[in-house]
């Protein structure tokens, strides 16, 4: 066993600490009452050591990060999410933005020759834009760019499109996923509880059938990754009942990639009058996540929500990626208040980000394959090489 590992636990005096931590090392998952309590009793320092040693048990000092860029293709919702800074309503969507398929093509268009991997594809819920219309722009962007992995709508959006198209979830997803859809991101998730639901995003899909949308698509052989929209008005044990129902779908279907912790951001919403965490509570939260998602092979912090010192903080306390490139490409944390005014990093900034604390930095694509690893590459190599920059 890990020596400094067993020197943190024999140097604990909480017993049912100590018995959490002895789970951990022997590979025994903690259970909500252990996860509870880590909430309620536990330190940062404690917790975090613990993480890290979970951390590069499984991944070493492997810090994941992607080349990405996110399409919005609207902010006009259907919705009324009250931490949502970003939507605005269809009865005022002159103060929004809506692309038509020609704009979005555009975007992809002008990474031609670029090397990026990924395409992340989310939105309000227009109701205007509809499944069909979405199919058609993934096969569109199929056809102009092959290699580019398309990772596209959450699962509100999705529901909607399948409901007004009168497709099952089972058809629906079907359908996108012939059209070229081949994984999902995490949004949409918040916290599962119904009764906290009711009061921050009362008229979305509830928790239930977000993890049913995630279901179908896992069946189909999709992968994809799961939120938590965390820090407002949700308690420990919302927290880890929200956890508790992802790992049970991990157990049955193996299909989520990451847990994506998400820091509420009280910037400019209905829900501005929340204070927001400190960053101890952050660093805690990624922790206890870590210890309590035992078949979730990552971790990942999302640095545009997160701001990238935080980001490269977490590094220590679980987290084993830390998304990608973005260029500026999205809006929805911005707008919440985010010190990421213009979330962009290229990728010389995200490998010294990752190597400034001693991690090593690897380039995925959206299925966790292996890019390359640039620990030895030299950073003004990578300044200057188009190819890797
Ligand atoms: O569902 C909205 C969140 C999510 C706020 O899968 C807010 O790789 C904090 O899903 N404060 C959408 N959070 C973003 C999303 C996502 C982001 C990055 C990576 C991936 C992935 C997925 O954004 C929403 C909601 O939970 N959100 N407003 C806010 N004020
Ligand atoms: Fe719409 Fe999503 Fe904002 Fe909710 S969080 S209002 S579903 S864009």
């Amino acid at each position: 066993m890990n020596t400094s590992i067993e020197k943190l636990i024999a140097a604990e005096t909480d017993a049912t600490l100590r018995s959490i931590a002895e789970k951990v090392v022997r590979k025994e998952r903690i259970t909500p009452e252990d996860g509870l309590y880590l909430f309620e009793h536990a330190s940062l320092p404690y917790v975090g050591a613990l993480a890290n040693f979970v951390r590069e048990r499984l991944h070493g000092n492997t810090t994941y990060f992607n080349r990405n860029f996110h399409i919005e293709p609207t902010n006009v919702c259907v919705f009324a999410c009250k931490f949502c800074s970003y939507s605005r309503l269809y009865a005022h969507r002159e103060e929004g933005w809506e692309l038509s398929t020609e704009q979005m093509l555009d975007i992809v268009k002008k990474y031609d020759g670029k090397p990026v991997t990924e395409v992340h594809i989310v939105g309000g819920v227009h109701p205007k834009m509809n499944l069909e219309f979405f199919a058609d722009l993934i096969r569109k962007i199929r056809a102009h760019r092959p290699d580019l992995h398309i990772k596209g709508f959450t699962a509100v959006e999705l529901d909607y499109m399948f409901r007004k198209a009168k497709k099952t979830i089972d058809e629906g997803m079907a359908y996108l996923h012939e059209a070229g859809l081949q994984s999902l991101p995490g949004g949409g998730a918040e916290i599962f509880d119904q009764e906290i639901r009711e009061q921050i995003c009362a008229d979305k899909i509830d928790g239930e059938g977000w993890l049913a949308i995630h279901k179908a698509a896992h069946k189909l052989g999709m992968h994809s990754n799961a939120t938590m929209l965390y820090g407002h008005i949700e308690t420990y044990a919302h927290r880890i009942d929200h956890m508790e129902r992802l790992r049970k779908l991990q157990d049955e279907t193996g299909g989520f990639n990451t847990f994506i912790p998400l820091k509420f951001r009280n910037g400019d919403n209905e829900m501005s009058h929340v204070n927001e965490l400190s960053i101890i509570e952050d660093m805690r939260l990624y922790a206890i996540a870590r210890l309590y998602m035992d078949n979730f092979p990552h971790l990942k912090a999302y640095w545009p929500m997160l701001g990238r010192n935080n980001a490269q903080l977490s590094l220590s306390f679980g987290v084993n990626d830390i998304d990608g490139t973005i260029d500026d490409s999205t809006k929805i944390y911005s707008m919440a208040g985010s010190e990421e005014q213009t979330p962009a990093m290229s990728t010389a900034q995200l490998v010294t980000l990752i190597k400034q604390v001693k991690r090593k930095p690897v380039e995925r694509d959206t299925l966790y394959n292996e890019i390359r690893d640039y620990s030895e590459i030299d950073i003004k190599e990578i300044e200057t090489n188009p190819l890797l920059n």
